[in-house]
């Protein structure tokens, strides 16, 4: 085991006065006592702005002060006191910078003037804002084909800007719009669309408190959307049964000690969680909920053949929905065998979970990335709605589908428009109201654009947030391929991976923090957010920001488009000046949803776009809630190698995606390194490894390519045999990029094939 690597299991609750005191640290640790604090207390109030964390909904009803650990780190680290300057940039060649960690980069501060890549001296050097976007116009411009550019956006940017960036690729000539989400939820929007014709989750914060079950399916709300506790901490106060898929017990998922809880603080007391904990192998989830189904249909033919009342909602079933036959058939035939060996799941314990949920009148199902980043992933998406379809458990108080978004927009930034398959209608209305005729060729999603760098067809990234080049999968190829472009221009808010890895040419252009103050010639300005329930609400600025050199994201984008689109007919810079006329167009292209846009986002905590599922509005070919059956139950290929372990990369609870707020991961009781894999420790004995020894991990794929990586550390863990975990993205470097899911490219991070082996130590 590595010096720094501490290894200490803990079975104490989550939450609690160490979460209290991590916050505290970290506030500390980014010289933000003050300031952050202040933050705190002003995230997610109706005149506030809105937490950068998650994408998880503020409660309605309430005015007082939300506690949330990650949340609070994410503001520490948007408003920390520490500051990259170009005397910063001055001091460090970008070889050296790129020797140093992820973590490191990030930490150094907040971006504070826009950069220009300088050859001879190998140093990012100052460049006024102006030479910056006559570059990037330049240099746009100059491309054969508007296809060879990419317009990459993470979710944190709002709807204004997200909305005016993909306009500005469409007029420029380009549906490539690759985005955060294609590696996230995408199974979420191409999935459920086919099962209840549309892409989103149909629950609102109140469901919680109407609910009957609640099914947590591949998700770890403890560490990645922590206000999520609060009602998990409730509902089981109430009694309601809470059912956990997830291969780790993690420790939120079995007990929570809620802060917001005088009583359990004073007392040290917290309260369980789960109810039934189902460790579930990684990707075993399509055979446990089929496993799951085939019980309830059964149990439904055995209530209706002794005269009992029927189990499943039949009314709903004839009135909402078609396919019900095939699925059935196809359960029935569904062997338990297979079930029990892919889920990993005893049979008792599958038999008490369909108990659940048939003795619960309202069920919500909630899942994440353990559902969504399979080969299967959109087909696994389905499978949640169907068990839900059985009982009618869609569009009714306490019932429905609940997939937990990541970032804090990245809803909001689909919905206005940021979308590489735009639909004819969109592109009909986007063209209509900017008078111009828009690409309409489909564009590149992540992988799209991924392989396009590879194959050197790609020549200019351009990435409104995020930090695509440590999020996506296989490292080193990604790193290459960044390499090879001729123009990369990272708008961005901290220093990371994209900007050290760069094409020949290279911008960093630094924008304004959501906690900061915009101001522009008609005023401070909001921007609007769109949560995981469909909430669109106003966000806006407190603080001072972090440089007088910086731009709004929105500015960027106008700036940007005004320097590439010469003949443009449209005002970018009225749009700049005042975020409002951005609103108009947006109320005028999406007419229905965004209706008196302006006026509805000016009440106290916005407005919830129209939700066709919740009011059982289907809105798909057959005008039905469709049953999709799932043929067999792997979510992932077969691989024909007997050594075979399915690695889940995965989160720690210091972590923001590529953002590493530190080497810890309190809740699975690891410290000060995360260059480790978690395994059973029968599949250690079967390879000779010893718990703490040095492991080689190498992909198996079949493109003839070698993925390895060396000198991680194996941690003896409590995981189902065969399944093994990672750090996201230090293990990104064994996923191929043609390891992904067979209907939108979301790459399989959680079900990565790979060997592993001991090292000598
Ligand atoms: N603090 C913090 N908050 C965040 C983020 C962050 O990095 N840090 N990221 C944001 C983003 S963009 C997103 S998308 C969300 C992500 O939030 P989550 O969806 O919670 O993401 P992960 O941590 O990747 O993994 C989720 C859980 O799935 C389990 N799991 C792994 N494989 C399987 C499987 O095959 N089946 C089942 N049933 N479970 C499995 C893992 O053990 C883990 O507990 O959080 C958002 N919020
Ligand atoms: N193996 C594996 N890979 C994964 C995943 C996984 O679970 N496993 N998860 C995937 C998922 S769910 C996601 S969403 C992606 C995440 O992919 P991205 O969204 O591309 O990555 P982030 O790490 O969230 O981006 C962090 C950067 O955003 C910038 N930033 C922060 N705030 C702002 C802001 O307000 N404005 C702007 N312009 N920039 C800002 C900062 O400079 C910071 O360095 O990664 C994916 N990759
Ligand atoms: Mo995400």
């Amino acid at each position: 085991m590595s010096d720094k690597l501490k290894f200490e299991p803990n079975e104490a609750p989550a939450g609690g006065w160490g979460a209290l005191n991590a916050t505290a640290k970290v506030l500390r640790h980014q010289r933000t006592m003050v300031k952050g604090g202040r933050s705190l207390l002003a995230m997610n109030q109706p005149d506030g702005f809105d937490c950068p964390g998650c994408a998880w909904p503020d409660p309605k009803h309430t005015s007082s002060f939300e506690f949330c650990e990650n949340g609070a780190k994410a503001v520490a680290w948007e408003t920390t006191e520490k500051r990259v300057t170009p005397e910063f940039f001055a001091k460090w060649t970008v070889t050296e910078l790129d020797q140093q960690s992820d973590y490191w980069l990030e930490d150094q501060g907040r971006l504070t003037d826009p950069m220009r890549y300088d050859k001879a001296t190998d140093k990012y050097v100052p460049v006024s804002w102006n030479d910056a976007f006559a570059l990037i116009g330049r240099e746009l411009r100059a491309l054969e084909d508007p296809n060879q550019a990419e317009f990459y956006a993470s979710g944190r940017a709002s709807n204004e800007a997200a909305f005016l960036y993909q306009l500005f690729a469409r007029l420029y000539g380009t549906n490539n719009l690759p985005d955060c989400s294609n590696m996230c939820h995408e199974p979420t929007s191409v999935g459920l669309p086919n099962s209840m014709g549309l892409g989103k989750g149909t629950i609102v914060l109140e469901d919680f408190e109407h609910t009957d079950a609640i099914f947590i399916i591949g998700q770890n709300p403890g560490t990645n959307s922590p206000r999520m506790m609060t009602e998990l901490h409730n509902a089981s106060r109430r009694g309601v049964p809470i059912v956990v898929f997830n291969p780790l017990k993690e420790r939120a998922l079995v007990r929570f000690a809620n802060p917001q809880d005088p009583i359990e603080m004073a007392t040290g007391g917290s309260t369980r969680i789960a109810s039934e904990f189902c460790q579930i192998k990684v990707g075993g989830d399509v055979a446990a909920l089929k496993g799951i189904m085939k019980l309830v249909i059964e149990a439904d033919d055995a209530a209706r053949a002794s005269g009992q009342p029927a189990v499943l909602d039949w009314t709903f079933i004839e009135e909402h929905t078609i396919g019900f036959e095939a699925l059935a058939e196809d359960l029935r035939l569904t062997k338990w065998d297979e079930i029990l060996e892919v889920s990993g799941l005893p049979y008792d314990q599958l038999v008490r979970v369909a108990q659940i949920y048939m003795n619960a009148k309202s069920v919500i199902a909630c899942y994440g990335m353990g559902v969504t980043q399979h080969v299967l992933g959109s087909d696994n998406v389905q499978q949640v709605a169907n068990l839900l379809f059985l009982r009618g458990n869609i569009g009714r108080k306490g019932a429905g589908i609940n997939p937990v978004r990541g970032h804090s927009n990245v809803q909001g930034a689909r919905t206005v428009g940021v979308d590489e398959k735009p639909s004819k209608a969109l592109l009909d209305q986007m063209g209509r109201i900017f008078d111009f005729e828009p690409p309409r060729e489909h564009g590149h999603n992540v992988v799209h654009a991924l392989e396009a760098m590879i194959e050197g067809t790609c020549k200019i990234f351009i990435g409104l947030g995020g930090n695509f080049v440590a999020a996506v999968p296989d490292t080193p190829r990604a790193i290459a391929a960044m390499r090879k472009l001729r123009l990369t221009v990272a708008i961005t808010t901290k220093l990371n991976r994209g900007h050290v890895v760069h094409g020949e040419e290279a911008l960093i252009l630094p924008c304004l923090a959501r906690s900061e103050i915009d101001f522009q010639e008609s005023g401070p300005q909001s921007i609007t957010v769109e949560d995981s329930m469909s909430f669109v609400h106003a966000s806006g600025g407190l603080h001072v920001p972090a440089s007088e050199n910086l731009k709004s994201e929105i500015a960027i984008v106008c700036g940007m488009a005004r320097a590439t689109l010469l003949n443009t007919r449209i005002d970018w810079k009225a749009f700049e000046d005042d975020y409002d006329l951005i609103r108009d167009r947006i109320e005028a292209v999406f007419t229905n949803i965004f209706k008196d846009f302006n006026t509805r986002i000016r009440r106290p905590g916005g407005f919830r776009l129209p939700n066709s599922a919740t009011d059982r509005i289907w809105r798909t070919p057959s005008g039905k809630a469709q049953f999709n059956v799932f043929k067999g139950v792997d979510e992932n290929p077969q691989v024909p190698h007997a050594e075979m372990l399915r690695m889940s990369t995965v989160r720690s609870h210091d972590q923001y995606n590529t953002t590493i707020y530190s080497m810890d991961d309190r809740y699975r009781g690891v410290y000060g390194s995360r260059m480790v894999v978690f395994m059973n420790k029968e599949d250690m004995a079967a390879r000779g490894i010893e718990p703490g020894g040095p492991i080689e991990l190498e992909a198996l794929n079949n493109d003839g390519i070698e993925r390895k990586l060396r000198n991680f550390t194996a941690l003896a863990y409590d995981i189902p045999r065969g399944s093994i975990a990672s750090y996201y993205p230090e293990t990104n470097a064994l996923i191929a990029v043609s390891y992904n899911d067979q209907k939108c490219q979301t790459p399989a991070s959680k079900s990565v094939p790979v060997l592993v082996r001991a090292m000598a130590s």
